[in-house]
């Protein structure tokens, strides 16, 4: 018998303008969803999660993989009450298993989660895709966030025509820059004003790459033990972009990164997302080798492409177009999936918003139903086509 990945799709709960039967309709048989309304670093209490997981099953589909239990900021600087914070981490996975939901993303990006800056970025089709741009990303950092450090980062060149650039913009599109950036994206959980987010930019003073890596690595020392004895699997997912931004730390952008940290914590149980996206941003991340490194250890997917340019810049592409090599990445996945006599859950990220969902308003930027379905069908296909190939051999 042949392996094929788990198809599933990300749910954002009851208000999720995309509905169960729309993704059943997809052809995605699991569900990634989160508790979004308990806030970070609370216990997910075992009734909660029985309610999530009924309303899933009773539409015919299974709670396959959560994303993400977030990790609260405290636990990341170690401040605070993170301690107790770590304790309640563990409690949520204990009571995860003992409802049977076995599979737990997560990330260890400090304060903000994925980051875009263009929710619209319009297609020469017309179709709309999520867009980073780097001149807005430094326009934020010099000038709205104004932080010090910054004006010694960049040349003096980069300065003066991130300068012009900013001058010209009008108050509503630097307005759009904020939000973008500050306000989150879906399922990032907390929102910023400028205020806060300078504070919380304050926490991290004194905390380098070095220092937060070591901070993961005593947080998932802690966790991994728990999630063995209850059964569950943690799967990391990369920071996104895979670089710093305004100064701070990340330390899940590269294959050395993810080697570092599976190594670390060497169980079965410590694992990682493997986001094609994200990781694919970085010409010097190879994403075939990788998953023919760590296959071992992915215990969950996410497709989609990215397509970067010298700048700095990338958009979201069409699912089999762009960087990311899909078809050799997906055959590489089949082939672990046979040393290991499963399927790992894979779920088609980011889909461009097109046809009749260019009509709606969109609550969740990237998660409209039907550019998801079209990279599902499209990865769909592509996994056919290579198990037909492989057996064919
Ligand atoms: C974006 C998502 C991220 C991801 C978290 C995982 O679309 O992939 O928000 O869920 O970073 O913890």
């Amino acid at each position: 018998m042949s392996f094929r990945m788990e198809q599933t799709m990300r749910w954002y709960g009851p208000k999720d303008p995309v509905s169960l039967r729309d993704i059943r309709q997809a052809g995605a048989t699991g569900i990634v969803t989160a508790l979004h309304h308990i806030p970070n670093g609370e216990v997910w209490s075992r009734e909660e999660i029985q309610i999530r997981k009924k309303t899933i099953e009773d539409a015919g589909l299974i709670w396959s993989v959560v994303e993400s239990v977030p990790v609260h900021e405290q636990i990341k600087t170690r401040t605070g009450d993170f301690l107790q914070l770590i304790e309640n981490y563990k409690q949520t996975l204990r009571n995860l298993a003992a409802e049977g939901v076995y599979t737990v993303c997560y990330n260890f990006m400090p304060i903000l989660d994925w980051t875009r800056t263009n929710l619209e970025y319009e297609l020469p089709n017309g179709a709309k895709a999520l867009l980073y741009e780097k001149k807005a990303v430094v326009a934020f950092d010099l000038f709205i966030l104004e932080r010090k450090e910054a004006f010694s980062e960049y040349s003096r060149e980069e300065i003066e025509e991130t300068r012009a650039y900013y001058d010209r913009l009008s108050p509503d599109a630097k307005q759009l820059i904020l939000d973008n950036i500050l306000k989150g994206l879906p399922g990032s959980e907390i929102g910023y004003t400028l205020d806060e987010f300078k504070a919380m930019l304050q926490t991290y003073s004194g905390i380098d790459a070095t220092k937060l890596a070591e901070h993961l690595r005593m947080f998932l020392d802690a966790v991994t033990p728990v999630a063995e004895e209850a059964g569950v699997y943690l799967c990391i997912h990369p920071d996104d972009p895979p670089f710093s931004l305004y100064g701070l730390p990340r330390v899940v952008s590269t294959a050395a990164d993810a080697r570092r940290i599976l190594t670390q914590t060497p169980s079965h149980h410590n694992g990682l997302t493997f986001c094609t996206g994200s990781y694919g941003v970085r010409a010097d991340n190879d994403l075939p080798a990788m998953v023919r490194e760590f296959g071992d250890r992915i215990h969950f997917i996410h497709l989609r492409s990215t397509k970067r340019d010298a700048e700095g810049n990338f958009y979201e592409d069409n699912h089999l177009e762009g960087n990311v090599p899909m078809v050799e990445v997906v055959d590489e996945i089949l082939t672990w999936q046979e040393k290991r006599k499963k399927s790992i859950p894979m779920r088609p990220d980011h889909g461009h918003q097109m046809l009749d969902d260019l009509n709606k308003k969109v609550s969740n930027p990237g998660y409209t139903g039907i550019g998801r379905l079209k990279g599902l069908a499209e990865i769909r296909g592509v996994e056919e086509a290579l198990v037909w190939m492989k057996k064919r051999k």
